[in-house]
């Protein structure tokens, strides 16, 4: 078959990467003949293509020009106001059965579900170009990576697809010609940017996502949150292998022992910030490195979990990020970034609320609108985000391209959580560890559309990402459990607990590393802890406080467990589990009335 359609648009040589696989190009020629875009542009992810694109960008005001002298290489983008989140209530999982989705997904039937998107899909990229996204997520020699392509109207997710995978015809090499390789088909058109018509759709069985009416990163990158969390973790449980929300990092101590943590945090509460960890003076010699800072694979080998980071680049949140709360992100975006819904100053700078130094007198905010200090209204929008390389981060461990992944010692959940929960615990054991992570809660943030502030159950992080039944979800970490014969040990942080002031009780960021260190000591048998009802707990001086500036009773508190907020907390799970209606497995409501007994010791 030829292709679809001449490819007029490009100057020759840029943006005709044809892929040769047979089963690629069908589908391709199907969907051009479906949306009639006036031409198919065959991205290879070269450097020559994207500074065409950028060029292109510019023309059309899809991209601003920055300071050339202050942030070289990098652009700033404005969305749509009303597209400036993930959308949950638009997130649909597509399989035959409702049960199959769970109660946790938006569930539809897959041919209705693919009847209203071709229905959108018809005639839309008329007067547009069709652009193809050949990428690779995960390491090029890893057993675990996968291939997908991107269809897109947009040139900002192709710019942004650029950053964030491994593009071009790496992946065409990867995937070869055989019709029947697994590859993952995505589909994404802005069509009017509508939240009317705004879809984002999974069909796991069909390893395939179509997204329509939103321009926002984490709606229309198809290969994060869609293929990375939800058709990743569904072709996980089905593979014998596991897709999660977490970071990984590496811990080298002075005398150059190193472990890997993987955490999972729900979406902006500082998952970047803990990937990229700058030890205090006081741990002098010891070393954080970045494997990822969002999503982590992990395998079974020798009976150890073994994790890759499938992700090249970083999509982060930016308000709050400086060199206070993360040097290395400040310098990883420095340079060859994208930002999304950011301020800008009169010297075509980027600011935004708590970045270093004063406020600018004067700014043009996310809207376009003009902006001082006075303004009510925030100059960056609380989700504006950073596009950039994981090559830019100074701490990129150096085993980030091990196709085998690095070996998990502690697996750490989070959330943010104002009372209640101790600043770090440890699991008594993997199926304690699960409900631990399947009872995780945390206040709801700006990085999806809805309420701020609200405590929402969000198990492993995973609650908006999991692709299928969250009771069969449970039950695969279970089941991952009983084949390791050396489990990471699981633990539970939060570093958001108030005080009765509602001030932080932890000072957080650089200082996470006391917590991280305690971690550490427990995978080396070294840590000391107490027993308590919800797990192992470190007393004040089993963590190392040296040179910190915290008041005792401050650590007293941030560590206490209290009776009658557990009481609470416990009744807060059973109404939880229950409300998934019975798909929870029996062993984690044993796990509960496990808790409940300790407490009544
Ligand atoms: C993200 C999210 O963008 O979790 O990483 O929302
Ligand atoms: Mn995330």
């Amino acid at each position: 078959m030829t292709n679809p359609a001449p490819a007029i648009f490009p100057p020759s040589g840029i943006g005709d990467a044809t892929p040769t696989n047979q089963a690629v190009l069908d589908w391709v020629h199907d969907i051009a003949a479906l949306t009639e875009p006036e031409n198919i542009f065959w991205c290879d992810g070269s450097e020559r293509e994207n500074e065409f694109l950028i060029a292109e960008s510019l023309n059309q005001n899809v991209l601003i020009k920055l300071n050339q002298q202050k942030v070289p290489r990098s652009y700033l983008h404005r969305s749509n106001p009303n597209d400036v989140a993930r959308v949950e209530q638009c997130t649909f999982v597509c399989t035959p059965t409702k049960e199959e989705a769970g109660p946790t997904n938006n569930w539809s039937e897959p041919s209705e579900m693919y009847a209203k998107l071709r229905g959108l899909l018809k005639g839309a990229m008329r007067g547009r170009t069709l652009f193809v996204i050949p990428y690779m997520m995960g390491p090029s020699d890893s057993p675990l990576t996968k291939v997908g392509f991107e269809i897109t109207d947009s040139k900002y997710v192709v710019l942004n697809m650029r950053i964030m995978t491994r593009m071009g015809e790496i992946a065409l090499k990867r995937l070869g010609n055989d019709p029947n390789a697994e590859w993952n088909r995505g589909v994404h058109s802005l069509l009017d940017i509508n939240p009317e018509r705004r879809f984002i759709c999974h069909f796991p069985q069909d390893n395939t996502i179509i997204s329509v009416g939103s321009g926002y990163g984490g709606n229309v990158l198809l290969s994060k949150k869609c293929l990375a969390l939800r058709i990743g973790s569904y072709l996980a449980r089905t593979q014998g292998w596991m897709a999660e929300h977490m970071l990984i990092l590496g811990v080298e101590s002075p005398e150059g022992r190193k472990h890997y943590v993987a955490a999972a945090f729900p979406s902006a509460c500082g998952k970047t910030n803990f990937a990229m960890l700058i030890p205090p003076a006081h741990f002098k010699g010891w070393k954080v490195t970045t494997v990822g800072d969002d999503i982590g694979w992990m395998q079974i080998r020798d009976g150890r979990l073994y994790a890759v980071n499938p992700e090249n680049g970083y999509f982060g949140v930016v308000p709050g990020t400086s060199y206070k709360s993360n040097p290395n992100a400040m310098k990883s975006i420095a340079h060859d970034t994208i930002y999304t819904n950011v301020a800008l100053t009169d010297d075509d700078d980027v600011w935004w609320e708590g970045k270093d130094g004063p406020a600018p007198s004067h700014a043009v905010d996310w809207r376009g609108n003009d902006w001082t200090p006075e303004s009510k209204a925030k100059a960056a929008h609380p989700n504006s985000r950073f596009t950039t390389p994981m090559r830019n981060n100074p701490a990129l461990d150096s085993d980030v391209e091990k196709g085998d992944g690095v070996p998990i010692s502690a697996i750490i959940f989070g959330g943010r959580r104002s009372d209640t929960v101790p600043l770090v615990y440890q699991a008594f054991d993997w199926n304690h560890g699960v409900y631990l992570g399947a009872t995780m809660a945390s206040e709801t943030t700006a990085a999806a559309a809805g309420t701020v502030g609200k405590v929402r159950r969000d198990p492993m992080a995973m609650l908006p990402f999991c692709g299928y039944n969250i009771g069969q979800y449970f039950q695969h970490w279970l089941d991952i459990g009983k084949r390791l014969s050396s489990p990471p040990l699981i633990f539970n942080v939060n570093w958001f607990r108030k005080g009765v002031k509602s001030q932080f009780l932890w000072p957080g960021f650089g200082e996470n590393m006391r917590v991280l260190k305690w971690i550490i000591d427990r995978c080396e048998g070294t840590g000391g802890a107490l027993k308590s009802p919800i797990g192992w707990l470190p007393s004040p001086h089993d963590l190392d406080l040296a040179e910190l500036d915290i008041d005792h009773k401050c650590v007293a508190e941030i560590l206490g467990i209290d009776h009658e907020e557990w009481a609470k907390e416990l009744a807060e799970h059973k109404i939880f589990f229950d409300s998934l209606g019975g798909v929870v497995p029996k062993q984690l409501l044993d796990q509960r009335e496990r808790v409940a007994a300790r407490f009544k010791e």
